[in-house]
């Protein structure tokens, strides 16, 4: 689906002004915070960054359409998308520059941690949706991976196991049309990633990922459908990966330039900014607002990551059961104990 064309069109019934303001700024941060993320890896500040820069749209709109107590299962390249849920952006990329095993409490905003393996945290994402269910609460969850996170077993057995339990969780597959270096073509012999629902009997469902208008539309249906109890539903985004895959990458070595600039006048935020600009929605006061906000939100990551922390050892033992196991006690023992004949010295 799309609903508004590449030049902002509108060809569809799209959502209300108010909507499409709030979310053309946090699209503007969301974009300041990529950049402002990749340069921190050039300055040494970060060790590794997968940037979302064109794919916004589907992060930003992804936690836009959940309440506060909904959970979002992200994976390392979804910064963006935990950030809009709540998630503080200096917490959430404290793991990328190797300080901590998580950076946030998912608890607190309920994010879960970004994950690194493919698609491992799709069969949690239902877990957490089935559990939700046996309880009786409305929480919905939203599961999101790649194109190429669709290749591996996990995604298989999650999307089974919701279907056969209509689980309250949607699928939220963001095809950037490659794994790395691997093109979709080699990824699926499938017409579209959304096919792959059919075969365990869920809707499946195609929708323009830089197009901010309708992913709201198509992601807000499928999270009140999954509420109402219909079960869980799976949404392929068609986007872009603008930049390399993470900084260690070089994306020149198999793929063309022009295929990267075929895809800038499809940009997520020239749209939807032509569209506001030409309902006379957005002013020159508002657009100089959301980019003040932006270099804020900026600001602020550059500030928290430019900070050198020291971790302490003993907090590798807090977090992994919420009772430690009486090895663990032991081992937390010694390294207590060497620190505090450290500290004597
Ligand atoms: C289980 C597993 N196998 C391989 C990798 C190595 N790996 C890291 S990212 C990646 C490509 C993933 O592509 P996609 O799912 O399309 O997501 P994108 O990076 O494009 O957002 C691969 C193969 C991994 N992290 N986990």
């Amino acid at each position: 689906m799309t609903l508004l064309d590449p030049d902002g069109t509108a060809v569809g019934v799209v959502p209300d002004d108010a909507t499409l303001l709030r979310s053309l700024d946090l699209l503007i941060t969301a974009r300041r915070l990529n950049d402002q993320a990749y340069a921190l890896v050039r300055q040494g500040r970060l060790a590794v960054y997968p940037s979302s820069h064109g794919q916004e749209a589907c992060q930003v709109a992804a936690a836009q359409v959940l309440d506060p107590a909904d959970w979002l299962f992200p994976t390392y390249r979804d910064t963006v998308a935990a950030v809009v849920k709540g998630v503080d952006v200096v917490e959430a990329l404290s793991l990328l520059k190797g300080d901590w095993h998580c950076g946030y409490d998912p608890t607190e905003h309920h994010v879960a941690p970004h994950t690194t393996p493919l698609a491992t945290q799709l069969p949690h994402a239902v877990g957490v949706a089935h559990a939700a269910r046996l309880r009786g609460e409305p929480t919905v969850v939203m599961a999101m991976c790649g194109d190429g996170g669709t290749s591996e077993g996990d995604f298989h057995e999650a999307l089974n196991f919701a279907a056969v339990f209509q689980a309250p969780v949607v699928f939220f597959v963001q095809n950037n049309e490659y794994a790395i270096s691997v093109p979709l073509s080699r990824q699926t012999a499938a017409p579209s990633l959304a096919h792959k629902g059919i075969g365990y009997g869920i809707p499946g469902e195609r929708v323009d990922g830089n197009d901010m208008a309708a992913l709201l539309t198509v992601l807000g249906a499928a999270v009140a459908r999954a509420r109402a109890g219909e079960g869980p539903q799976l949404v392929e985004a068609h986007t872009y990966r603008m930049q390399a895959h993470t900084n260690a990458d070089d994306a020149t070595r198999y793929r063309d330039e022009a295929d990267v600039a075929a895809w800038l006048p499809r940009d997520p935020i020239t749209r939807l900014q032509a569209y506001l600009r030409d309902r006379g929605a957005l002013t020159a006061e508002t657009e100089a607002a959301f980019a003040a906000a932006a270099e804020r939100a900026a600001t602020h990551l550059r500030d928290g990551l430019n900070q050198d922390i020291t971790p302490n050892p003993e907090d590798l033992f807090a977090y992994v059961y919420e009772r430690p196991t009486s090895q663990l006690r032991e081992q937390a023992a010694l390294i207590a104990d060497e620190l505090s004949r450290e500290g004597a010295q």
